[in-house]
């Protein structure tokens, strides 16, 4: 189910629950901003989430409502994420879903890391 990105922040989200260690993620980055972790049902031979540490529903609450050092310090950490992986001569895509029409379904935003395959043109 598809979330209204509009929502307050729900501090009971699976990816919450993810941060605060009560579910356990395969990590692969964590810093004082971000934490990453593998994709439980990747699309792509390599499919890794980063999240903010801070509680934000979607990339909407985050960019207008973030202090400038968490947007920098996580939008760093997914370069760094990426980087590290050896992503980046082969290539990769990001992708954020935003509310219901993108099909948003955790509420706790998150950065889709996918590489490892030619992942062909854009979906609209
Ligand atoms: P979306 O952008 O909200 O549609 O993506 C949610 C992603 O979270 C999706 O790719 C799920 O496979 C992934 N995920 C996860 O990695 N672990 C979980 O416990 C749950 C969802 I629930």
């Amino acid at each position: 189910m598809p979330i209204d990105a509009t929502q307050p922040y729900d501090d009971g989200n699976i990816f919450a629950r993810i941060l605060r260690g009560e579910i356990p993620a395969k990590k692969v980055y964590e810093d004082e901003h971000a934490f990453a972790f593998h994709d439980i049902n990747p699309q792509a031979p390599h499919h890794v989430l980063v999240i903010p540490k801070g509680r934000y529903v979607s990339w909407d609450d985050f960019s207008a409502t973030a202090d400038d050092a968490a947007i920098a310090g996580f939008v760093r950490a997914v370069g760094l994420v990426a980087r590290e992986a050896g992503l980046v001569a082969p290539g990769y895509r990001l992708l954020a879903n935003v509310g219901q029409d993108a099909h948003q379904e955790v509420p706790h935003l998150h950065v889709h890391i996918f590489a490892g395959r030619k992942l062909g043109p854009m979906l609209a």
